[in-house]
C-alpha cells in the first residue's frame, strides 16, 4: 500500500491551525530555531527489517496480522513510515532473513520510497537449515577452526549483499560466550574472535565500516565474548580505522551510565553507531523513550557535545538505528513512537545552552548545570519536531494519520492475518 501525498496534505491542512498556535509560543524562546529545524529535517533513523513484525518472547508470539511476507513488503512498510514521518529514510537488512533475489529491483523499489540501505546485519547466533556446522558453542570464538571459517565466510557474504545494495557498513553482533564457569578460556575465546573479525575486516571495501556490537548477557549467561564497551573497543582498536563500537541501549548491565560511555567512545573517535530501544530490566527491546526518556535525552546531550567537538555531521557521521520489537503493539505504530521519541530527545538536546553549561561546570555550579539541562529536557518540543516533519512533507501527527487511514486494516486485507515477518 501507498500513502498518497494529497492525503498527508489534506490531513495537515485541517491540523495546521492548532499546530501553528503551539509552535509560535515555543519558537519565541528558541534562539537557534532555523538551525535546529534544519538539523531535525536532516536526521534519519534506520528501521531494522526485523522490527516490522511482532517480536514475541521465548514464551510465545501474538502476531497482529498484515506483517510483511517478503523483503519487498518490508521495504513497503518502511516506505509507509517514511511517508508519514520523513525521518525513517533507510532500512537495515538482516542476512539470511532478507537475502535479495534481484538487487536491481530491490534497489529500485527502495528508491521509489526514498529509502537507502543502512548497516547490514549478519547472523551467527542461529543455525540455518542448510548450514554445515552448528553455532551451539559459539561462532567466531569456536574451538573448531572450521566453525570459525564458516562464520567468517557468512559475514563476507553479508558484505557482498551490502555492496550490491549500496550499504556502507556491517554490524556484527555475536552471541558467543559461555553459560558456565570453566566452559571457556576467556583469553583464547577473545583471540579466536579477534582473528575471525580480522578476516572479515580484510574483506571490507575501502569506504565501509564494521560495527562491533556488545551485549552484557543473553543468550549466554555466564560470560559474553563481546560483553561490554571495553571489550568492543579493544576489538575495534586492534582491527583498525574502519572498525567502531556500536552501542545498543538495551545491552548494558542495569544502571550503566550509557551517556558517559558514549562521551568517551566519541572522544576516542570509536563510536560508530547506535541501536535505540528502551528497557526496564535487561534487553527488553521496548519502544525508545518509553521507560527512561531522561536517559535518552542525556545520551543525545553527550552525542551532540561530542560530535560538535569533533566537527562531525549529526545526520551522517554515525549510524542511527532502532533495534526493538515486542509482542503487544502494532509494530508500525511502535516504530513511529520510537522515531518520535528519538527526535524529541535530539531536539531537546539541541536546545541545551552549551556555553552556559560549560561555564557552570567550570564554576562548579552544580545546581545551575542541572537547571540548564532540565530546562531543555522540560521543554515541550513536540511542535518543533512536527514543524520539521511538515516542512519535509510528512504528517503533523503520524500515528493519528496512520490510524485514520486504517493502514493496518489495509495491510491485513492485502496480506492476510497469519503472516510472519521475522526469522526468529
Ligand atoms: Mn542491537
Amino acid at each position: 500500500m501507498n500513502i498518497e501525498k494529497y492525503k498527508i496534505e489534506e490531513y495537515n491542512q485541517q491540523a495546521k491551525a492548532k499546530h501553528v498556535r503551539k509552535l509560535e509560543s515555543l519558537v519565541e524562546d528558541i534562539n537557534n530555531y532555523h538551525e535546529v529545524l534544519e538539523k531535525l529535517i536532516d536526521f534519519q533513523i534506520a528501521i531494522p527489517s526485523w522490527a516490522l513484525g511482532s517480536g514475541g518472547t521465548r514464551f510465545g508470539r501474538f502476531p497482529g496480522g498484515g506483517e510483511p511476507r517478503s523483503l519487498e513488503e518490508k521495504i513497503e512498510d518502511v516506505g509507509l513510515l517514511h511517508a508519514l514521518n520523513q525521518s525513517s529514510g533507510a532500512i537495515s537488512l538482516h542476512i539470511p532473513w532478507d537475502v535479495p533475489k534481484d538487487y536491481q529491483s530491490i534497489k529500485a523499489l527502495a528508491a521509489q520510497y526514498g529509502l537507502g540501505f543502512d548497516a547490514m546485519n549478519s547472523n551467527t547466533f542461529q543455525d540455518q537449515p542448510d548450514q554445515t556446522f552448528s553455532y551451539k558453542f559459539g561462532s567466531m570464538q569456536h574451538v573448531d577452526a572450521a566453525v570459525r571459517k564458516q562464520a567468517v565466510q557468512h559475514n563476507i557474504e553479508v558484505i557482498q549483499h551490502g555492496i550490491e545494495l549500496g550499504s556502507k557498513s556491517l554490524t556484527v553482533w555475536l552471541s558467543d560466550g559461555s553459560c558456565f564457569p570453566g566452559q571457556l578460556n576467556f583469553r583464547k575465546a577473545f583471540q579466536r574472535t579477534l582473528e575471525s573479525l580480522q578476516e572479515v575486516y580484510a574483506a571490507l571495501p575501502a569506504d565501509w565500516k564494521i560495527f562491533v556490537e556488545y551485549k552484557a548477557f543473553e543468550p549466554n549467561f555466564y560470560s559474553t565474548t563481546v560483553g561490554d564497551w571495553g571489550q568492543s573497543l579493544l576489538y575495534a582498536s586492534k582491527l583498525g580505522p574502519k572498525a567502531y563500537t556500536l552501542v545498543d541501549l538495551g545491552h548494558h548491565l542495569p544502571n550503566a551510565n550509557i551517556e558517559q560511555i558514549v562521551s568517551l567512545l566519541l572522544m576516542e573517535g570509536k563510536l560508530g553507531g547506535f541501536h535505540f530501544n528502551d528497557s526496564k530490566y535487561g534487553d527488553d527491546d521496548l519502544t525508545a523513550g518509553s521507560i527512561k526518556p531522561y536517559q535518552l535525552f542525556l545520551i543525545f546531550n553527550e552525542l551532540i557535545e561530542g560530535m560538535d567537538a569533533r566537527k562531525m555531521n549529526h545526520a551522517t557521521d554515525l549510524g542511527w538505528m532502532i533495534d526493538a520489537s515486542h509482542n503487544v503493539k502494532d509494530p508500525l505504530e511502535d516504530l513511529l513512537q520510537s522515531v518520535e521519541a528519538i527526535m524529541l530527545a535530539y531536539a531537546q538536546a539541541l536546545l541545551v545552552d552549551r556555553k552556559a553549561l560549560s561555564a557552570a561546570q567550570e564554576d562548579n555550579d552544580v545546581a545551575k548545570a542541572q537547571e540548564i539541562l532540565q530546562a531543555a529536557f522540560r521543554t515541550d518540543v513536540r511542535p518543533l519536531v512536527a514543524e520539521a516533519r511538515l516542512r519535509a512533507g510528512g504528517a503533523l501527527n503520524p500515528i493519528e494519520l496512520y490510524r485514520s487511514l486504517n493502514v493496518r486494516g489495509e495491510l491485513i486485507r492485502e496480506r492476510g492475518s497469519k503472516t510472519v515477518a521475522t526469522g526468529l
